[in-house]
C-alpha cells in the first residue's frame, strides 16, 4: 500500500465508523464488567518483545482476571522473527502454551521497519538467554487471528496493543465491520509531552504512524497509556531482587530479564533506570484506579518529516481557560501562580472560545481517547512485582 492508497482506505474506514455509536465518554477500555461467564476479560495482546513486552506478557499471564485469547507479535523493538520467538518463549516460561500465538508482517503498513536494539539488546531481552522455543505459532497471520477471535466473541474482546499498530490496522482495513465488534483498546503508545525516539514521537506510534492513525480514527473506545505516565515507572535493584527471590518459573524468568536490562541500561549509559512502558497499560486494564484518565481528541501526524508519529491531543478541559485554578477569578492577564496552573501535560491551543462553548471545537475534536495523565507508581509495583514474584495479589479496592 502506498501513501495515497492509505489515505483513501483510512478515510473510508473513518466514514464507516461514523455510523457507529458505541463510543461513550463513560465507557473507557478498562476491565469494568467482565466478558465471560467466569468473570474473566477476553483480551488479545499485540506485542513486540522487547524486555518490557516480555515482562508485560508474564505479568498478564499471571493475572487470573484475563482470558488471553491470543498473543500476536508485531515488528517493532526488533524484527518480527525475534519478537515472535520471544512471544513464544514467554508462553513457555508461563506454562501457557495453550494461548495461540501468531506473527505479523515484516514491515509497517507503508514504511520501512525501525528497531530499538539500543534499549532492548539484539535479542530483545537485553541479552538474557532462553532456549529456542519449542512451541510453534499458529498457521495464520496475526491480523487474521485477531479477526477470527473478535468475530468469535463479538463485543467481548479488548485489544491490548503494546507495540506498533500494524497488525490491528491490517485487521481493521481487511474487515471494516470489525471495529464495531471490538470492546475497547488499552494501548501503550503515544505521548502528549514529547517523544522518546524523536523529540515529537513515541516509538510505537513512530514505527507505524499510518496504522496508529487508523486505530485512533476507528471509533473503538481507546485508553492511551503514553510516555506521560510510563516514564515515571522505572525498575530498581530492589524490584529485581524480589523477582530473583521468587521460586516460580515466571518469577525466575522475569528476574533474569529484569537483571539483564538493569545491567544493559547501565552499560548503555542511560540516565534513567529501565522504564516499564507496556506493563502500565496491562496494569491499567486490570486496575481502573491505577491511572488518572482525561478525555482527549487524539490524531497522529503522518506526513511531517520531523513530527511523524506525534500524537497530537486536543482536550476539552485543558484549553487556556481551564488552566486557571479559579475560573471565576478576575483575569488580570498575568499568570499569577495563585490562580494559574502551568500544565505538566501540554494543553490545547489558546482559543477565543471557552472550551465546550463552540460547536466547531466540540464537533471537530470530539474526544476519541482517554489519556493517562497520572499514575500511582507504588500501587503499580505492588501489583506488578507481587504477581510476577508468585504472590496471589488482589486488585486493591
Ligand atoms: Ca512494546
Amino acid at each position: 500500500m502506498n501513501r495515497r492508497q492509505f489515505v483513501a482506505s483510512s478515510s473510508a474506514l473513518a466514514i464507516g465508523s461514523l455510523a457507529r455509536s458505541s463510543w461513550s465518554r463513560d465507557s473507557p477500555a478498562g476491565a469494568q464488567g467482565s466478558s465471560t461467564s467466569s468473570g474473566q476479560h477476553r483480551v488479545i495482546i499485540d506485542t513486540d518483545p522487547g524486555y518490557d513486552d516480555a515482562l508485560a506478557l508474564l505479568f498478564a499471564m499471571s493475572s487470573p482476571e484475563l482470558k488471553i485469547e491470543a498473543i500476536t507479535a508485531v515488528s517493532g523493538n526488533l524484527p518480527i522473527e525475534i519478537t515472535l520467538a520471544n512471544s513464544l518463549r514467554m508462553v513457555e516460561i508461563a506454562g501457557r502454551t495453550d494461548i495461540p500465538v501468531a506473527g505479523g508482517p515484516k514491515t509497517p503498513l507503508v514504511r520501512q521497519g525501525i528497531f530499538a536494539p539500543e534499549g532492548h539488546g539484539d535479542n530483545g531481552l537485553a541479552g538474557a538467554e532462553f532456549p529456542p522455543p519449542k512451541v510453534k505459532p499458529v498457521d495464520m497471520p496475526a491480523a487474521e487471528l485477531i479477526r477470527s477471535v473478535v468475530r468469535k466473541y463479538p463485543g467481548e474482546v479488548t485489544l491490548l496493543p503494546i507495540g506498533p499498530h500494524t497488525n490491528i490496522a491490517t485487521a481493521l482495513l481487511a474487515d471494516p465491520a470489525l471495529a464495531g465488534m471490538i470492546r475497547g483498546i488499552c494501548m501503550m503508545g503515544g505521548s502528549l509531552s514529547g517523544g522518546n525516539i524523536t523529540p515529537a514521537a513515541e516509538f510505537n506510534i513512530y514505527v507505524d504512524p499510518e496504522a496508529a492513525r487508523i486505530v485512533f480514527h476507528s471509533g473503538i473506545p481507546i485508553t492511551m497509556v503514553g510516555l506521560d505516565v510510563t516514564n515515571r515507572v522505572v525498575l530498581t535493584e530492589e524490584h529485581v531482587r524480589t523477582l530473583e527471590a521468587g521460586h516460580t518459573p515466571v518469577s525466575q524468568g522475569a528476574g533474569k530479564i529484569a537483571r539483564a536490562v538493569l545491567e544493559y541500561w547501565r552499560k548503555q549509559g542511560f540516565v534513567s533506570k529501565p522504564i516499564l512502558f507496556d506493563e502500565v497499560a496491562v496494569a491499567e486494564f486490570l486496575d481502573p484506579k491505577l491511572l488518572t484518565l482525561e478525555d482527549y481528541y487524539i490524531d497522529v501526524e503522518t506526513s511531517g518529516d520531523i513530527t511523524a508519529g506525534e500524537t497530537v491531543g486536543y482536550s476539552p478541559i485543558h484549553g487556556e481557560d481551564q488552566r486557571w485554578l479559579n475560573p471565576e477569578a478576575p483575569r488580570t492577564g498575568s499568570r499569577d501562580p495563585a490562580y494559574y496552573r502551568p500544565p505538566d501535560i501540554r494543553g490545547s491551543a489558546p482559543s477565543i472560545y471557552r472550551p465546550g462553548s463552540s460547536s466547531f471545537f466540540t464537533k471537530t475534536y470530539k474526544p476519541n481517547a482517554k489519556v493517562a495523565v497520572d499514575v500511582d507508581v507504588e500501587r503499580f509495583f505492588r501489583l506488578f512485582i507481587g504477581r510476577l514474584s508468585g504472590k496471589q495479589v488482589a486488585i486493591e479496592v
